[in-house]
């Protein structure tokens, strides 16, 4: 895969999703972590038909495959909280001109009188040292790209804080910060740095995670919430941030569903 302008992200000026399976080789690649289910999985499917060649990497391999066959995209076992795996991503990837960074996630919701440490660094080793890692090691291929983009998803617990929300809000400000430095730091090479922090997504796994397993409990975030957000609406987001000419830097994109206007201000129908 060559580098330089022929792998410049598709504009919707210039798109490529028209490109038949002979000329993928021509794609720019973007690279997506936690593409084994919701946001990144969403993302992954909407960067194929924007015409990038997809690298979908994830912990769980089946579910990756499954993906990346769907989108004649390629697949790569990454764990984002061990430095060796992250090596092998980088070595498995020749070239990048898009990386998104959206594995992640909360654990638990108690307070921080009872909260257990060992969640605390669990969530802040996948959210902020996760992306560190990810982005250190694909950074030259980023650069050599000459038109490089990372995109960060992190959250509104990023900008704010909330009850039971201590270990994931810091957590999502680490990654906030993380970025906003990035951005600095790379500040005249030809990488643009973007955090997409949405509020508010409904996903198969994010409460359900958070919530240790337990359905109700997840399902009650949602209840009376006519229309959450989705894991596309976000790809969606991710998406227009990507296709951007090169020069357009999207710094901070905040995303909510209609119903809440703030963190506290949901509006339920029961
Ligand atoms: C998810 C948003 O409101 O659960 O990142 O913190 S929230």
């Amino acid at each position: 895969m060559s580098t330089g302008p022929t792998t410049e992200p598709p504009t919707s000026e210039h798109p490529t999703t028209e490109h038949p399976p002979t000329e993928q080789s021509s794609r720019p690649v973007a690279v997506v972590t936690g593409a084994s289910s919701g946001i990144g999985a969403a993302t992954a499917r909407r960067l194929a038909r924007e015409g990038f060649d997809v690298v979908c990497a994830a912990r769980r391999a089946d579910r990756i495959a499954d993906v990346a066959a769907e989108i004649g995209g390629r697949a790569v076992v990454l764990d984002v909280t061990d430095a060796a795996s992250v090596t092998a991503l980088a070595a498995a990837v020749a070239s990048c001109s898009l990386l998104v960074n959206v594995a992640g996630g909360a654990i638990g919701a108690e307070p921080i009188s009872a909260a257990n440490p060992d969640d605390w660094q669990a969530m802040y080793d996948t959210n902020v040292l996760g992306v560190l890692r990810v982005t250190q090691a694909l950074l030259p291929a980023l650069i050599a790209s000459g038109a490089g983009h990372v995109i960060v998803v992190g959250s509104t617990a990023g900008r704010i804080v909330y009850e039971g929300g201590g270990g994931y809000t810091a957590a999502k400000h680490g990654t906030a910060a993380l970025t906003e430095t990035l951005r600095l730091e790379l500040n005249g090479q030809p990488v643009r740095v973007t955090e997409v922090a949405p509020g508010m997504v409904r996903t198969e796994e994010f409460s359900l995670n958070r919530n240790r397993g337990d359905a109700e409990k997840a399902a009650a975030v949602y209840r009376g919430v006519a229309e959450p957000l989705t894991a596309e609406d976000i790809a969606d987001c991710i998406s227009w941030c990507a296709t951007r000419p090169p020069h357009v830097n999207v710094d901070l994109l905040v995303v909510k569903p209609l119903a809440q206007a703030a963190q506290y201000k949901v509006y339920r129908t029961s």
